[in-house]
């Protein structure tokens, strides 16, 4: 019934590894407020320590009471202070080929200050709302850094979302300005981001600057009064830290907001403040990714999203880290390209996604093999549950059989990694989570609020406040208190089924709206879809439950299969028995659609709400995350003919 609980595979830390791992075993030991105010200590320089650790009202929490501290501060001049300047910040890897820049920590300084300066000229002050809405380039991280720099609260746009997404945040937010390009790469083909900018611009009146860097030279035209360019806004500024100081802000004032969808049509303006959210990712970044001053390291999401906040931006910075920051796709000009990337830069520790990993073991590992990845020292995943396979495929591959595979399990919400092996401590488990990270305090509850034994699922809470939590959503009590704190008194619902095995370690399941009960059985879609990847043919799978008369789901799956594999009537009894075989006839799915693709966010979630929709045949709801439309089209006329 359960391939998690039947997935017996250890990884034990390497002694070698562990000998010199930031971490070790006695981190779980430390004491909850010795441990966040040690860390905050000494990783953080502030201009005023704190006073109080934390403070907790249900719902809300604060921290570091009393601190003053600048996030630009920490992130890039005290590493120049220290002498740190010649050392590399961003490796920049543009889409196209050779377009390459290397920004150190004093360079990326220089312009952070120029541009901070301009901005200033243009009227930003502490507190202005400002939105960003680029594509990844280091202007990207340079705008935030500007911004945290003048105390400027911002929000930034994934650059793949439409006009009218962008308009609907600047006008909830209230921006005042809009740092955008003129367009960006993609695939070799350029994204009107400049164009979608006016157009969502025109519904948000409160907008009256907009400051436009030139990528491709391509871009809308400017409009007069209102649009600047980059070049004009940081020309004749000067580049001397002292003439555009950071601004001392308390540990408590907004960062930023990032805005994620929930279950209604609004997207909810998630709030991170200052100090908290500092600590956290930069503690949770050194110890997970065991970083040191040696360190190549690469978090191959998009700053659009909060892994790149937290984990391209913020934490890296904070730690001094030389970073990889990359422009383009998996498979531009062609399916080797990170590797190419990897073997260039050294690269010795690589974070992405379950569905890039899948997306690679479609092509299967001859691209990785054309490269001496040697470099690779830790492997880590985020953004949905790992499939066992591809957890093994990926240590395997990509890491040479050796690497250890942090699997961390976090969400906008957290602002941090919560859930998640310490490399060269925990023994790892292809597809659990394992445990929560150190300070921070998880359980699984059943539906009346108490804990569940090993081997049964529930859903997962997180007890107690961390820094990095969300301080709520803006400008919106009502919907933040039922959203995350109506279903248990006091306690942090994260939306995700879980289950505790019996070493104590986390396997998640899923958003718990994956839940599928047939015939009144639970199961998991995640775990029927990691019984179907784990065929020898399939690629991909998304698993589904839809509405049955009989046995109140049933499941329905979408299955990609690898190259030269035929979608025939004999493959599919072959994978319902397969399925079967791993979990139970009652895990066997009732229909089976072969596709080329699957529906996914451009965050790289598979959309399950949608091909829920497909396989109950209801009008389809918001598709405008979708990153290619098409394959929902496609998939619809398959149902029909092979349901
Ligand atoms: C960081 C990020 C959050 C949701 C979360 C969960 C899923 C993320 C996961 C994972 C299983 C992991 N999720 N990491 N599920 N294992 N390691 O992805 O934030 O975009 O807000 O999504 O993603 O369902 O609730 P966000």
């Amino acid at each position: 019934m359960d391939t998690a609980l039947a997935e017996d595979r250890r990884f034990p830390p390497d002694e070698v590894f562990a000998a010199t791992a930031n971490a070790d075993a006695s981190i779980y030991e430390r004491d909850f407020e010795e441990f966040w105010t040690s860390e905050a200590r000494s990783r953080i320089s502030w201009f005023r320590d704190f006073e109080t650790l934390y403070e907790w009202q249900p719902p809300y929490a604060k921290w570091y009471l009393g601190g003053s501290l600048n996030v630009c501060y920490n992130c890039v001049d005290r590493h120049v202070e220290a002498g740190n300047g010649d050392k590399v910040a961003y490796f920049w890897e543009g889409e196209p080929l050779g377009d390459r820049r290397a920004l150190t920590f004093a360079g990326l300084q220089r312009e952070v200050v120029r541009f901070a300066a301009g901005l200033r000229q243009l009227g930003v002050r502490k507190g202005t709302p400002v939105g960003i809405y680029m594509g990844m380039v280091p202007e990207l991280a340079i705008a935030m850094l500007a911004c945290a720099r003048l105390g400027a609260p911002f929000t930034v746009v994934f650059g793949g979302f439409s006009a009218e997404a962008l308009a609907g945040r600047l006008t909830d937010m209230e921006c005042e300005v809009l740092i955008t390009q003129d367009q960006g790469w993609r695939k070799g083909r350029t994204v009107p981001l400049k164009a979608n900018a006016d157009d969502a611009v025109s519904r948000a009146p409160k907008v009256t600057t907009v400051v436009v860097l030139e990528r491709t030279g391509q871009g809308a035209a400017l409009t007069e009064g209102r649009d600047h360019t980059w070049a004009s806004v940081v020309a004749g500024q000067p580049d001397d830290p002292a003439a555009c100081p950071c601004e001392p802000m308390d540990s408590e004032d907004l960062l930023f907001l990032l805005y994620s969808s929930g279950t209604t049509g609004k997207p909810k303006g998630i709030v991170h403040t200052t100090a908290g959210y500092l600590t956290g990712v930069a503690t949770t970044h050194h110890y997970i990714f065991d970083i040191s001053p040696a360190t190549v390291y690469w978090c191959a999401a998009d700053i659009g999203w909060i892994t790149g906040h937290s984990y391209i931006v913020f934490g890296p910075l904070a730690n001094g880290t030389t970073s990889v920051l990359y422009e383009g796709v998996p498979d531009f000009p062609e399916r080797d390209r990170w590797w190419d990337i990897i073997e260039r830069y050294r690269v010795t520790v690589l974070y992405t996604a379950p569905t890039a990993i899948r997306t690679h073991m479609k092509w299967g590992p001859q691209y990785a093999e054309q490269h001496d990845l040697s470099s690779l020292r830790l492997l880590g995943s985020v953004g949905e549950p790992i499939n066992p396979e591809a957890w093994i495929w990926y240590r395997k591959h990509i890491g040479g059989d050796h690497t250890p595979v942090v699997d961390t399990w976090w969400q906008t919400e957290t602002g941090m990694i919560m859930i998640t092996p310490l490399p060269g401590v925990t023994t790892l488990k292809p597809g659990s989570a394992t445990r929560p990270f150190p300070g921070v305090q998880a359980a699984v509850y059943n539906e009346s609020g108490e804990p569940v034994g090993p081997g049964a699922g529930g859903y997962l809470v997180l007890k107690r406040p961390w820094p990095a939590m969300l301080r709520g959503l803006y400008k919106d009590d009502e919907r933040y208190r039922a959203t995350y704190w109506s279903r248990y008194d006091g306690v942090y619902f994260t939306g995700d089924g879980a289950r505790v095995d019996s070493d104590g370690d986390l396997w998640l399941l899923g958003r718990v709206d994956d839940v599928m009960n047939v015939s009144g059985h639970r199961l998991s879609t995640i775990e029927v879809e990691s019984a179907l990847v784990d065929h020898h043919d399939v690629a991909e799978a998304a698993v589904v439950g839809r509405a049955d008369a009989q046995t109140g789901q049933a499941i329905v799956s979408y299955v990609t299969l690898k190259a030269g594999v035929d979608a025939s009537p004999a493959k599919l009894t072959e994978l319902r028995e397969h399925v079967a075989m791993r979990i139970g006839r009652i895990a066997m799915p009732a229909n089976i659609v072969f596709t080329p693709e699957l529906p996914k966010t451009r965050s790289g979630k598979i959309m399950r709400r949608l091909l829920r929709d497909v396989a109950d045949n209801r009008e389809l709801g918001d598709t405008t995350t979708l990153a290619d439309p098409a394959v929902v089209e496609e998939i619809k006329t398959r149902a029909v003919t092979e349901a």
